[in-house]
């Protein structure tokens, strides 16, 4: 199980640019990682997200379901909205991060799994 934080700010989606693995590395995603074994999803996603960003999220809609990440592998994507309460996210554990306007919401190369969810964050940018 992987959560995923659909972080807003200001009308505008955080998208983060994973360095590894190597496979993966260079697409962009929501931040976010494997929920720990008696861990939440959302208690996972808040934890992930002081690690990756260094800032403290509260969560809000759950955007849609139990998204595929990769064919046959069987691991999905839960994916919810978040807002910042405090701190200002840095690339702890990133290559890059970049806050995308509407209009912008497809000039990074989005992982293949996150991509499909982009579409139904739209709503929640204006
Ligand atoms: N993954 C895909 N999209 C995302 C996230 C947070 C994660 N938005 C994939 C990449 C890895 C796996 O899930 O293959 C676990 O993620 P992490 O714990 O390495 O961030
Ligand atoms: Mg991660």
């Amino acid at each position: 199980m992987v959560v995923g934080a659909a972080i807003i700010a200001g009308g505008r989606l955080l998208a983060a640019q994973r360095g590894e693995p190597p496979e993966l590395a260079g697409g962009w995603e929501f931040p976010g990682g494997k929920v720990d074994p008696g861990e939440s999803d959302r208690d996972a996603l808040i934890r992930e997200c002081h690690e990756e960003l260094g800032v403290k999220i509260a969560l809000g809609d759950r955007i849609g379901g139990d998204w595929p990440l990769a064919l046959g592998v069987g691991s999905v994507l839960r994916v919810w909205t978040a807002e910042l309460v405090e701190g200002e996210p840095q690339p702890l554990e990133h290559l890059a991060l970049r806050w995308l306007a509407p209009h912008e919401l497809y000039d990074v190369a989005w992982l293949p799994g996150d991509l499909p969810i982009v579409e139904a964050i739209r709503p929640y940018l204006s």
